[in-house]
C-alpha cells in the first residue's frame, strides 16, 4: 500500500510501473530456506540469532547504527585450510587467512543480494578488515562475530579465545550478516565446550598472550600478530621520522622488515602468527591425529612453530618480553612501541 502522492509523483513513469505491479510484502524469513541460501553461497555452516538476545546486548547500539531496524544476526563460518594454517611458512598462512576471508565475504554478500531481491533489508559488514577506522583504537569492528557465533550456537569460545566449531575446530572464520526480519528458528548455545584444555595454544603462542587460566592478553597479541596493521605501521612510521638519516633508519629497521612492510601494504596486511589456531587440535573433523598420537600430533604441529627462528615484537618491560626471551631464547626479540596514544 503506497501513502497518497503528489500528482507530479504519481505521475512518473516509475511509480506508474511499481504501482501497478503486484506485491506482497515479505514476512518472518524461513530458517530453512535462510540456511540453503547461506550454505550454496559458500558458507560452510550457518545460524541465527535474534537482536533481543541477552547475551547480544553489547552488539544492539551498532549494530542499529549499521543497520537501522535490525532484528536478526546471520552467523557464517568458512572453514580454512588446516595445513596451510599451520606451516611455519608464513606467506603460505597469510594467504590461506586472505582467501578464506574473500571467500566468507563473498558468501556474505551473496546472501545479502539474495535478501535483498525478496524485499528484505540486510547488510554484510566486512568480515574481516577494513573497519571503522574513525573509532580506533577504539571499537572499529560493527559487529563482533564471536559473541554472534556463540550465542547460535556454532561453537564455544577456547581457552585460546577463538571460537571451536564442533566439527570443524577453530580454523575457521566467522561473518555476521544483519537483517531487518525475525527468522523463523533462532539457534541455542551449544551444552559442551568442544575446547579439550590440552593448553597447545598456551604452549605455541610466542608472547605469552594466551594464559593457561583463559586469560587473554590481547596487547601482546596485536603487538606482535598485527606488527603490519594499524599501531605497527604507525611505529614504522614513527621510526622514520625519528631517524637521523638513512643509515639510521637502517639500523633500526631490517632490510626484510622493509620489505615485508611493503608487501602488507602491497597485496594485503600479513600477520606474524595464528600460532593459537594453528595447534588446536579440536573438532571432530581435526582430533583424531591427536588422539591417535599426542607426542606426534606435537612434534608435527607444535614443535615447527615453536622451532622457527623470527622476530618476535613485544613492548618493553612487558610480560609478553620476559615471556618471549625466557620460552624462545633461539627468536629474536625485538622492543617496539605500540603506535598507539590514548587506549
Ligand atoms: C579485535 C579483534 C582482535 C584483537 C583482539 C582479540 C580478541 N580476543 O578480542 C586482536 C588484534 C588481538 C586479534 C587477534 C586475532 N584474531 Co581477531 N578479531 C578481532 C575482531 C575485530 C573483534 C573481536 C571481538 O569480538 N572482541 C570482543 C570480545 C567478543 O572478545 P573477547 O575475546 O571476549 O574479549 C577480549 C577483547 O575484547 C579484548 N579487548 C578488550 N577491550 C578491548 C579494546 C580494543 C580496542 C581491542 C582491540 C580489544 C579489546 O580483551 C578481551 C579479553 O581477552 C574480530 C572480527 C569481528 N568483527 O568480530 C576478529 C576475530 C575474532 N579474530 C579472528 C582471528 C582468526 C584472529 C587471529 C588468529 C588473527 C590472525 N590471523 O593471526 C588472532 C587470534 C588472537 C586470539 N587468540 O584471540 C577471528 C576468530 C575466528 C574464530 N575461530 O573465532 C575473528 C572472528 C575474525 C573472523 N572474521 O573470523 N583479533
Ligand atoms: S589448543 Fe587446546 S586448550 Fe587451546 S583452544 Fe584448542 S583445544 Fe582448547
Amino acid at each position: 500500500m503506497m501513502d497518497k502522492l503528489p500528482a507530479r509523483l504519481a505521475d512518473h513513469p516509475t511509480v506508474r510501473k511499481v504501482a501497478s505491479r503486484k506485491t506482497t510484502k515479505p514476512g518472518v524469513i524461513d530458517a530453512a530456506w535462510l540456511r540453503q541460501v547461506c550454505l550454496e553461497a559458500g558458507a560452510d555452516d550457518v545460524a541465527f540469532a535474534s537482536v533481543d538476545n541477552p547475551e547480544l546486548a553489547s552488539e544492539r547500539e551498532h549494530v542499529e547504527g549499521a543497520l537501522p531496524g535490525t532484528r536478526s544476526f546471520i552467523s557464517l563460518v568458512v572453514k580454512m585450510n588446516r595445513d596451510n594454517v599451520r606451516s611455519p611458512a608464513r606467506s603460505v598462512a597469510n594467504q590461506e587467512f586472505h582467501r578464506s576471508g574473500e571467500l566468507i565475504n563473498e558468501a556474505a554478500h551473496r546472501i545479502t543480494r539474495t535478501l535483498q531481491e525478496v524485499g528484505y533489508r540486510a547488510l554484510n559488514p566486512s568480515a574481516t578488515f577494513p573497519m571503522e577506522m574513525d573509532n580506533f583504537p577504539g571499537r572499529i569492528w560493527v559487529v563482533a562475530h564471536k559473541p554472534v557465533a556463540v550465542a547460535a550456537g556454532l561453537g564455544v569460545m577456547g581457552i585460546d579465545r577463538n571460537v571451536i566449531h564442533p566439527r570443524f575446530g577453530n580454523i575457521i572464520l566467522l561473518a555476521t550478516l544483519l537483517v531487518d526480519s525475525q527468522i523463523s528458528a533462532y539457534g541455542e548455545p551449544l551444552d559442551y565446550s568442544p575446547c579439550l584444555e590440552c593448553k597447545l595454544c598456551v604452549a605455541a603462542c610466542p608472547v605469552g598472550a594466551i594464559k593457561k587460566n583463559g586469560d587473554f592478553d590481547f596487547v601482546a597479541c596485536s603487538v606482535h600478530n598485527y606488527r603490519e596493521f594499524m599501531g605497527g605501521f604507525t611505529d614504522w612510521a614513527q621510526t622514520i621520522a625519528d631517524s637521523d638519516d638513512a643509515a639510521d633508519f637502517r639500523s633500526r629497521v631490517s632490510d626484510s622488515e622493509n620489505a615485508s612492510m611493503w608487501q602488507s601494504l602491497s597485496f594485503k596486511a600479513n600477520y606474524k602468527a595464528a600460532y593459537c589456531l594453528a595447534v588446536c587440535p579440536a573438532g571432530e573433523e581435526v582430533i583424531e591425529p591427536y588422539l591417535e598420537n599426542r607426542k606426534g600430533f606435537m612434534d608435527l604441529v607444535l614443535k615447527p612453530l615453536q622451532d622457527k627462528k623470527e622476530t618476535l615484537y613485544v613492548l618493553t618491560n612487558s610480560e609478553a618480553k620476559e615471556h618471549a626471551e625466557r620460552r624462545f631464547p633461539h627468536k629474536n626479540v625485538k622492543v617496539v612501541d605500540s603506535g598507539i596514544r590514548g587506549r
